[in-house]
């Protein structure tokens, strides 16, 4: 069947490029949002975050009149949900973070009122395996009308799969359109409408299996690339502790035809790679002892990091006998949780700068060339305007490679750098 009308539920980093695509091939696109004030950005012509493109994007379909933006879903073909599955908080009874499904659960409650017969649901969403059996029966639950695929199979009225975003922030737009998909339907006949849909813009491949081996090769995806960042993170504490420059150790041992080690830092940051290993290890949590052992290195880095500039500041005190604490300048090189973006959420770098700025020293200077203002709970005067010159600092910590900070290796002063941009 056509799928004309396209609804895109949750407007975020996934969700709007999405959205966007879609209406750039002139389908009728309903983006729906809880946020009122990214339902008006984006009715504006405008948008509400940041990703190369982008806005050029949303500013055309929304013009041509392909892209509206609602607060409630409204009748349409086919329905993507690409709404947050954080995790819960650490309890007593759960030693391990549990995904927290209820973004889905009600998504699927609102889209389930403007549901008819012959309609795709698919999840986009990474989501712990199992969850898109539950958003159909979520949806079953409010729609006794409608048959759904566990209970009728290829003869459902309604269609649903779940398709994994898998695209790179600050690459979304070409990613969308070059990836391969995963296409997980409950059934061949909900895969086929899945594929259907996604052949609107994507050029990559898209690969057939089951709605539980798709929400699998999603979450196996970002444990296996933490774990090969956990495993360098791991290398650069032991090449410390040895005496050995970890950078050149892993460009040595990469030259190695059948060897590919990431890159250490100052820990996994992000709302993805940080959080979906956790959906693996809840599941399976005797069975997964090397994705949590992964986890809780690169979630330890951090503080690694922080006592090494505790240690750097002991020293400079002992080497500058006449000076005290209260004398000493630090600058913090990098906010954001990788190089070259503004997103600060869940960022190893801010969280060490939070400690930093703790610490009862003269002085913090906070350098992120991406962002115009720090969060709220900061002193705004700490952001320094960095625009390349030379920072007058006694400790430069390094934590986020940003290509500004290329080749300025600040010059006679403590250095730790923790992304081995400045090192020789
Ligand atoms: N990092 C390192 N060393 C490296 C590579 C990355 O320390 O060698 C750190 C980064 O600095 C950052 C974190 O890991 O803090 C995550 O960055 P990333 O670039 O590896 O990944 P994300 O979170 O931006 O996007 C990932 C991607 N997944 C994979 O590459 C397997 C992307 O394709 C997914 O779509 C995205 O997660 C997602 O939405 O799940």
């Amino acid at each position: 069947m056509p799928f004309n009308t396209i609804s895109v539920v949750g407007l975020g980093y996934i969700g709007l490029p999405t959205a966007a695509m879609f209406a750039s091939k002139e389908k009728k696109v309903i983006g729906v949002d809880v946020s009122q004030h990214a339902v008006d950005t984006i009715n504006a012509g405008q948008i509400h975050i940041v990703e190369p493109e982008l806005g050029v994007m949303v500013k055309k379909a929304v013009d041509g009149g392909f892209l509206k933006a609602a607060t409630t879903p409204e009748p349409a073909d086919a329905y993507l949900i690409a709404v947050p599955t954080p995790f819960l908080p650490i309890t007593d009874q759960h030693s391990i973070p549990e995904p927290d499904l209820s973004y889905i659960k009600s998504a699927a409650k609102s889209v389930a009122k403007v549901l008819k017969k012959g309609d795709l649901v698919i999840l986009e969403s990474t989501s712990p395996v199992g969850a898109t059996e539950k958003l159909s029966a979520w949806l079953a639950e409010e729609r006794l009308d409608l048959t759904f695929p566990q209970t009728h199979g290829e003869d459902s009225d309604i269609r649903i799969a779940h398709c994994p975003e898998r695209v790179l922030p600050g690459h979304v737009v070409r990613e969308l359109v070059e990836n391969n998909r995963v296409i997980g339907g409950m059934t061949n006949k909900c895969s086929e409408a899945a594929i259907e849909v996604y052949r609107t813009f994507v050029e990559g491949d898209c690969v057939v299996t089951n709605a539980r081996t798709a929400e699998m090769t999603k979450l196996t995806e970002n444990a296996s690339r933490d774990m090969s960042i956990a495993f360098a993170n791991e290398l650069s504490i032991i090449c410390d502790k040895l005496g050995i420059n970890v950078w050149e150790l892993i460009g040595l041992a990469n030259r190695h035809p059948r060897v590919n080690i990431l890159q250490p830092g100052p820990g996994v940051g992000g709302h993805c790679i940080a959080v979906d290993p956790w959906f693996i290890a809840s599941a399976a949590p005797e069975e997964a002892q090397l994705i949590t052992a992964a986890r809780n290195v690169n979630n330890a880095k951090p503080n690694w990091v922080f006592e090494k500039v505790k240690l750097a500041l002991a020293s400079y005190l002992l080497a500058n006998p006449n000076k005290s604490s209260a004398d000493v300048k630090i600058a913090c090189y990098g906010l954001a949780f990788k190089a070259n973006i503004d997103d600060l959420r869940e960022s190893p770098a801010l969280q060490i700068a939070d400690k930093i700025c703790d610490l009862p020293v003269g002085q913090v200077l906070l350098i992120e060339p991406n962002i115009s203002e720090l969060p709220k709970k900061y002193d705004q005067t700490l952001l320094v305007d960095y625009g390349g010159n030379d920072v007058a600092a006694d400790i430069h910590v390094l934590l986020v490679d940003h290509d500004e900070f290329k080749n300025r290796q600040p010059k006679a002063a403590i250095v730790i750098d923790t992304k081995g941009i400045w090192s020789d």
